[in-house]
């Protein structure tokens, strides 16, 4: 009998000392939401009255109370052109696609989230990806090239570029689309109210629906929100080592073996920033679980 619980006693600490963590590493470590930048190509830079076709601003109805998760811009003259980070962060989500003709087509195109910190993550949409070397996983700081801007064809002969914005993140368990635009830097929020007004089309694409430049809704939650933004922004809670929802017994054990190096250090669990992981980190958990301390 004792012999039996012996064995499984040690199962138990073997399977949790041995726990992997499957999340993402968490990038810039904060809660605080990032400073967008909207970076267009230095080469080629914008040339807002001829390269602006229409503007599509966020939150507006769809049709049957879906709301609009993104910002949008038709490009009149440009298309293929690269889309870079606009914050630092770590792609949490990468669905690649090759071909420029069809990505902006309903449904098809290539797509990126990138987490800034713990809460926020920002993502573009019907992008193209080819010849880019990114995974889910990797770092990627504000300025990289992260796509390229798909081509978008209105009319016979008219050769547009397409791209879609979106800004994501939760609060108090709660998961929203935010409008982008409000997360910009000031330098970046005159660029696109410059853009919004230089649109070419100003009765179209929800342009004309809302009195606020890019858009009257704030932010919003939805149903398939909650089901995507948590999933592609891979939204952890601090110490959940297990992805079990909570921070519990389980995730104390994740720690001990770290501190005791028969886990691979994750410095997601450095909750005194200290840059490594200790005693301390242990404490601070076990704390956290009796509910006298925050990570
Ligand atoms: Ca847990
Ligand atoms: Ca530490």
């Amino acid at each position: 009998m004792f012999r039996h619980l012996k064995v499984m006693l040690v199962a138990f600490v073997l399977v949790f000392l041995t726990m992997p963590s499957d999340a993402y590493p968490v990038y810039p470590n904060t809660d605080s939401p990032p400073v967008l930048e909207f970076i267009w190509n230095k080469t080629n830079p914008l040339n807002l009255s001829t390269d602006i076709y229409a503007c599509g601003p966020f939150g507006i109805d769809e049709g049957g109370g879906f709301l609009n998760q993104e910002m949008a811009i038709f490009f009149a003259n440009r298309s293929r052109d690269p889309i870079y980070a606009p914050c630092n962060g770590t792609v949490t989500y990468f669905l690649p696609w090759e071909y420029f003709e069809n990505a902006s087509e309903p449904g098809k195109g290539g797509e990126i989230w990138i987490r800034y910190g713990e809460n926020y993550a920002v993502a573009y949409r019907h992008i193209v990806t080819v010849g880019l070397n990114l995974s889910e996983g990797d770092i990627v700081k504000q300025g990289d090239v992260i796509g390229y801007v798909a081509d978008w064809y209105p009319e016979p002969n008219f050769h547009g570029g397409f791209m879609e914005f979106l800004v994501a993140g939760r609060e108090n368990g709660s998961y929203y689309y935010y409008r982008p635009f409000d997360f910009f830097s000031n330098q970046s929020k005159a660029l696109l109210l410059q853009i919004w007004n230089h649109s070419q089309v100003k009765n179209d694409f929800g342009y004309n629906t809302v009195t606020h430049p890019w858009g009257d809704v704030v932010k919003f939650s939805s149903t398939s929100g909650d089901q995507e933004i948590p999933h592609k922004s891979d939204f952890t809670i601090k110490g959940d080592f297990n992805d079990n929802g909570k921070v519990d017994f389980e995730d104390a054990m994740h720690v001990a073996g770290m501190v005791m190096k028969k886990v691979k250090p994750d410095l997601s669990a450095d909750f005194n920033n200290n840059g490594r992981i200790d005693v301390g980190d242990l404490a601070k958990i076990v704390y956290h679980i009796m509910g006298m301390a925050k990570l």
